[in-house]
């Protein structure tokens, strides 16, 4: 079983705001490795169609770093480092929310059409999931 990397608190998950090229024509968004996030991109993945009312997430990472972008629409995202609490909302396609190993993250309050666009640090892996709150909280100690 892989540990937590570092004792991470709800204030290490910070709001980035990401390049934004304004045209009369519309606007571009680009995200790079390392560049504004800190980490490099091995995966891409995107969350769409949730139904009103869902929610999604309801686990914590041992080791994956994430930025979370609503690329449509709103959410919120509820963050928890077993002590504190924070809700954040995402709703502009130009601003990313990192999130750091060992926070449980719940996704909720989607707007009808949102995307979430999430960028995380490492492919797939089951075991990096702690996906059982109690065990979750054991980890933190
Ligand atoms: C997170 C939130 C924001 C894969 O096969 N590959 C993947 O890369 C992912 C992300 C998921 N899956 C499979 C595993 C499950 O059978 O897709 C199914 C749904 O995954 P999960 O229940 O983990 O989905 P969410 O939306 O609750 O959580 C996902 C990410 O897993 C998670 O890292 O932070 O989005």
């Amino acid at each position: 079983m892989k540990e937590v990397i570092g004792n991470s608190s709800v204030d290490f998950c910070k709001v980035i705001e990401l390049d934004k090229h304004h045209h009369a024509n519309g606007n571009l968004t680009v995200v790079e490795n390392q560049s504004p996030i800190p980490f490099d991109i091995k995966r891409i993945y995107y969350l769409y169609d949730i139904p009103g009312g869902e929610s999604r997430g309801g686990h914590a990472h041992r080791s994956l770093q994430q930025l979370l972008v609503a690329i449509s629409g709103s959410f919120d995202v509820v963050l928890d480092d077993g002590t504190n609490q924070r809700r954040v909302t995402l709703n502009r396609p130009y601003q990313g929310l990192l999130i750091v190993p060992g926070i449980w993250r719940v996704l909720d309050n989607f707007s009808s059409g949102a995307v979430c666009l999430c960028i995380a640090s490492d492919h797939y892996d089951e075991d990096d999931y702690i996906r059982d709150y109690q065990s979750f909280l054991d980890s933190r100690k």
